[in-house]
């Protein structure tokens, strides 16, 4: 494995960064995980828009243009060995504000670093994607607009992991995140669905969801399938009684949920509207040209 830092290529073992950088110290940086389908990255210039959107909420400057920045991401897939056809892997990004002081000052660092790592990644074993995953409400509620804005993709995800933890505590795969107004914005790192007599319902991003690529290709993929979808304010009560329930993510791809908060979601099976997307959805993402 190659992995790029600051316009050198390191073996695993090599790779390190200063104990001085603040992405360390403060978790000051931000971050994108990106998939390669069939030998290409997927949605890659929606990555690096979201890349930079971080970069510039935080006013962090990448010391790369977005073309140089895609060329990096898309030579650490021909380098890796993983551009052939058929070709899968997964890409991790991270722009951290780089080497300072022990101050939080961030003028004290004088470059950006990038890093970009090219390898694979399985989040749940194979057998939960045809069986689903249950998930559990938790206490830790959503970062909010006025704090640190849930859209910024940074390298502080210490709600997501207490979120983490409270859900494998209770027994659950996954923790669903509520918006400080009680609604569903989110689960740890993937965005939710429900099904609800047919209509393909998910959180509006205004509730405290991240805009997530897999989101918006599963919107899109839905319209195609003619699945009718809404970005709508959903509650716990909503979750309960839908028929059908699913997670997305870069990392995890479309995973099924069958029960929440230990009850069943449907029937309690991976449901027919979240069977016909994830294989619609495989098929858009192996041929997706960019
Ligand atoms: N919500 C949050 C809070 C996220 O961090 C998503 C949703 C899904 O977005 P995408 O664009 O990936 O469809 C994320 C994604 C991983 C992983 O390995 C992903 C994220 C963070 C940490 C790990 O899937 N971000």
């Amino acid at each position: 494995m190659k992995i790029f830092i600051d316009g050198s290529y390191f073996e695993k073992d090599q790779a390190v960064v200063s104990v001085f950088d603040h992405g360390l110290l403060y978790g000051d940086g931000v971050f994108e995980g990106l998939r390669i389908y069939n030998g290409r990255i997927f949605k890659l210039k929606e990555h690096v828009d979201r890349l930079y959107a971080s970069a510039k909420a935080l006013s962090l400057e990448i010391p790369y243009t977005r073309d140089e920045f895609s060329r990096i991401l898309n030579d650490g897939v021909e380098i890796n060995g993983k551009s052939g056809s058929g070709q899968s892997g997964y890409i991790r990004a991270v722009v951290t504000r780089g080497s300072g002081d022990l101050g939080l000052d961030p003028d004290k660092c004088v470059r950006a670093s990038v890093i970009v790592i090219t390898g694979d990644i399985q989040l749940y074993p194979e057998e939960l994607y045809r069986s689903g995953i249950s998930i559990a409400s938790v206490s830790v509620r959503r970062n909010s607009v006025d704090s640190l804005d849930p859209r910024i993709k940074s390298l502080n995800y210490l709600n997501n992991i207490l979120a983490k933890i409270e859900a494998k505590q209770s027994g659950a795969a996954e923790g669903l995140i509520l918006n400080r107004d009680g609604f569903i914005a989110e689960c740890t790192a993937d965005n939710i669905f429900i099904v609800k007599d047919g209509v393909l319902c998910t959180p509006l991003l205004t509730c405290g969801a991240l805009g997530g690529i897999t989101r918006g290709a599963v919107l899109e993929v839905a319209e195609q399938e003619g699945i009718s979808v809404l970005e709508t304010v959903l509650a716990q009560y909503d979750l309960y009684t839908a028929d059908e329930c699913f997670l997305t993510g870069s990392g995890a791809e479309i995973i099924p949920v069958v029960t929440a908060d230990r009850r069943a979601i449907g029937d309690g099976k991976v449901g027919p509207v979240t069977e016909k997307l994830r294989s619609a959805f495989k098929k858009y993402a192996e041929s997706y040209g960019g």
